[in-house]
């Protein structure tokens, strides 16, 4: 590049340049690097055909060898949809066109909790592009696309070496017309730790700006000031507001009060006068029972009669689909689901059934089951390409024995990973069993993202040291436990409802400090202007604002990831085969970098 900027300069081209020519065109220095992106995906296509998929299960599964097929897409504007209701008339008016909606709505977690739940969150965004269209076309009658935050965001730059915020550009790009949805861990984003206000606020605006609509909020202890800042943010940025109170326990179990209907109610009801847009109830571990459900929701209805109330639950143990026809029928203005193939077990609950299930009745989703036939079908062939990840390697059905654990979709599929990947698979019973206890020990808490990692932790901590819950209650004040349980303790992420458990806490944390009230409000501001200059500086000046939210969010994630890319090019290219497995030898494929910019590759051999 110096030497082109030389050549192209007019004074050298004409001219009685001296040695001073250097010193007077500084301007020639300036340097584009080269991007060289061919040359780098070369580099990686051959580093993945050697080292192939990381998985994280021990399963030699590799990307099925059958490629997906788009269905066919009419030409022209995809039909108006409830996005342009929002964009017309503001998220107030937006929740009363969805409250006055006769029938039953859906939100489909398709492109963001199935996959967290069944494929380890590995989904990428070229296979998601691929379908949008489709879904914009013929899914325009849908409350919602699910399609951002929980954990796609980290594992996005983590582990599919691509940027979240893209995938929410081209994503918006293609679907105009139906709302996104994402999910907002409160004062903890889209991480496990509570972040400064500044940092949350940022956040909301700057995924508003990328196309973001609706800002499902929740704590992981139901906590309400840290619920109430994510609400704010969400707000300030424009969004609709969808405040989720996260389900635990069993309302219609007189034995099971601590989580009880006067419980959800009151926290309701300071949600509502907090002025959310829309009440979520957010059932991650799938305990909503239908006589739950209709205890519940038609206990909500009652009480908020205009607000619209959405419900969010997954298939764990199987009844899900019945828990949420019986949310519907008590008055729930939306339900989320997954298209089949991709739905059940630690997923959602299934479309196609719900679609069949309220046909003829006075809850009609609108939504043709044609349709979700060939969306269905696109998603069972593109699921066998992450078969390195699907947790049918090793798990076969649900279980019912999530009303007694508690776990959550993903972290129940996680944790059966670990077990086997540990050579533990015939023990997940006992796994499970010590998860239980350890929510014993801390209290019986909220268990969402990040608690039920605590609680997580602490199971690991038990099996791994062969250790009772009377054991470790005794012990307390001499072991050593993992460090987030002992943040907890103090108080990092909240307080949890019922408050900590004593004297565990105390012997636990003996002199360490305590942090008072919402973590948040004593962090101090994160200087943006400061973060922003030194990723410069790090890595050029091609850094958007989008970058610095994910170096705030996962600084090591995204400097990594920065550097990947410096490396191996924009991965986000390939297809999914190529970019876990690599071609085949004599393998000949095109790779679009951009518009009008394709590679023609071929696989010649593997040296050793
Ligand atoms: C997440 O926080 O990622 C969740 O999906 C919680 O249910
Ligand atoms: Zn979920």
């Amino acid at each position: 590049p110096f030497l082109q900027n030389v050549l192209s300069n007019d004074q050298f081209l004409y001219g009685t340049v001296d040695t001073q020519f250097i010193d007077e065109n500084q301007d020639l220095f300036n340097l584009k690097p080269v991007q060289n992106r061919a040359q780098k995906l070369l580099h990686y296509l051959g580093h993945v055909m050697v080292n192939g998929p990381t998985t994280p299960i021990p399963v030699k599964a590799k990307p099925s060898p059958i490629d997906p097929v788009i269905p066919p897409v009419p030409m022209g504007e995809p039909p108006v949809g409830f996005r342009d209701v929002l964009l017309r008339e503001g998220p107030e008016g937006f929740a009363r066109a969805v409250r006055r909606h006769e029938g039953l709505l859906l939100m489909d977690t398709t492109f963001r909790d199935a996959h967290q739940s069944l494929l380890a969150t590995r989904v990428r965004t070229h296979d998601l592009k691929q379908i949008a269209p489709f879904v914009s076309h013929n899914f325009s009658n849908l409350f919602s696309v699910e399609n951002w935050g929980g954990a796609t965001f980290d594992v996005a730059m983590r582990f599919l070496c691509e940027c979240p915020w893209r995938r929410l550009q081209e994503l918006r790009a293609l679907l105009p017309n139906v709302p996104f949805q994402m999910l907002l861990r409160g004062a903890n984003a889209v991480g496990y730790t509570n972040y400064p206000d500044n940092a949350v606020f940022k956040f909301c605006e700057v995924a508003r700006e990328n196309g973001m609509d609706i800002f499902r909020v929740f704590d992981s202890l139901n906590y309400l000031p840290n619920m109430l800042l994510g609400m704010e943010a969400a707000g300030a940025a424009g969004g609709v507001v969808e405040a989720a109170i996260s389900y635990t326990g069993d309302v219609s179990d007189p034995m099971r009060q601590k989580y009880s209907l006067d419980y959800y109610l009151k926290l309701a009801e300071e949600l509502v006068r907090a002025g959310t847009h829309i009440l979520a109830i957010k059932d991650m571990a799938g305990l909503l029972k239908p006589e739950a459900s209709r205890m519940l929701i038609g206990a909500l209805r009652d009480r908020f009669p205009d607000v619209p109330i959405h419900v969010h639950t997954h298939d764990t143990a199987g009844a899900g689909v019945a828990a949420m026809l019986a949310c519907a029928e008590a008055g729930a203005d939306i339900v989320d689901v997954a298209v089949d193939s991709m739905a059940g077990m630690t997923s959602q609950p299934s479309m196609g059934a719900i679609v069949a299930c309220t046909q003829g009745t006075k809850l009609n989703t609108g939504i043709s089951l044609e349709k979700v036939f060939d969306y269905s079908e696109y998603w069972e062939v593109t699921r066998g390409l992450y078969a390195p990840f699907d947790c049918t390697a090793t798990m076969k059905s649900g279980n019912a024995d999530v009303y007694e654990n508690e776990i959550p979709g993903g972290q129940y599929t996680n944790l059966h990973f670990q077990a086997h990947s540990m050579g533990l698979g015939n023990k997940f019973k006992e796994v499970k069993k010590s998860y239980t206890e350890a929510n014993k020990l801390l209290g019986d808490l909220i268990k969402v993202t990040p608690s039920s990692k605590i609680v997580g932790d602490l199971a690991q901590f038990m099996v791994q040291n062969s250790l009772t819950r009377a054991e470790v209650e005794e012990r307390a004040d001499e072991l050593s436990f993992p460090l987030s349980v002992v943040e907890f303790l103090q108080g990092h992420i909240g307080i949890p409802h019922g408050g900590f458990p004593e004297p565990f806490r105390s012997k636990v944390l003996k002199n360490l400090p305590r942090v008072e009230g919402r973590p948040g409000a004593s962090l101090p501001p994160m200087d943006f202007e400061a973060l922003d200059k030194q990723l410069r500086q790090a890595h050029g000046d091609d850094i958007t604002p989008e970058d610095v939210m994910s170096a705030a969010m996962y600084p090591k994630v995204f400097q990594e990831f920065k550097e990947f890319t410096t490396t191996f090019g924009p991965v986000d290219c390939l297809n999914t085969r190529l970019f876990l497995d690599g071609p085949k030898i004599a393998e000949e494929f095109e790779v679009e970098l951009e518009r009008g910019k394709t590679l023609h590759i071929k696989a010649l051999a593997l040296g050793t």
